[in-house]
C-alpha cells in the first residue's frame, strides 16, 4: 500500500493545517470531525504513515499497535463516554467508502446512535 503524504490528516499532523484537537500523545492525534454525524464524532488517527486499519495491523510496531489502542480508549474516557456507550468505525479501501488515506478510526457517541454511521 502506497502512503500519500500529502492526504489531508497528514496535513494536520505536521499542523500545516488547523484541527480542532482533543488528545495527542506519542502514538495519536484525535480531533473533531469536521462534518458530525453525532453529538460527539472524534477522528482518531496514527502519528506513523498508514492508509488503513489493514495497513496499520500488517506494517505497524506493537509499541504503534498499542500505543494508539490505548490513546483510543482514553479518549472515550475523556470525553465521557464509557458509561454511557460510544462506537468505532474504521473505513479500509474502496468498498468501505474510506475518503481519506490515513487510516482513521471514528469515535461516536452522545447520544443513542443509529444503526450505521458513516
Ligand atoms: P472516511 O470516509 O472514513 O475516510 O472519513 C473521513 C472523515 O474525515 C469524514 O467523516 C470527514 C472528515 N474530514 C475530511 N476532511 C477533514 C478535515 O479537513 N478536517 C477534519 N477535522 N475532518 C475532515
Amino acid at each position: 500500500m502506497t502512503y500519500d503524504p500529502g492526504n489531508i490528516f497528514a496535513r494536520i499532523l505536521r499542523k500545516e493545517i488547523p484541527a480542532r484537537t482533543v488528545y495527542e500523545d506519542d502514538f495519536a492525534l484525535a480531533f473533531h470531525d469536521i462534518a458530525p454525524q453525532a453529538p460527539i464524532h472524534v477522528l482518531v488517527i496514527p502519528k506513523g504513515p498508514y492508509v488503513s486499519i489493514a495497513d496499520f495491523g500488517a506494517t505497524a510496531s506493537p509499541d504503534e499497535i498499542t500505543g494508539f489502542w490505548r490513546a483510543v480508549s482514553k479518549i472515550a474516557e475523556e470525553q465521557g463516554l464509557t458509561r454511557e456507550g460510544f462506537r468505532l468505525i474504521s473505513n479500509s479501501g474502496p468498498n468501505s467508502g474510506q475518503e481519506v488515506p490515513h487510516f482513521h478510526v471514528h469515535l461516536f457517541g452522545g447520544a443513542a446512535l443509529g444503526p450505521l454511521l458513516t
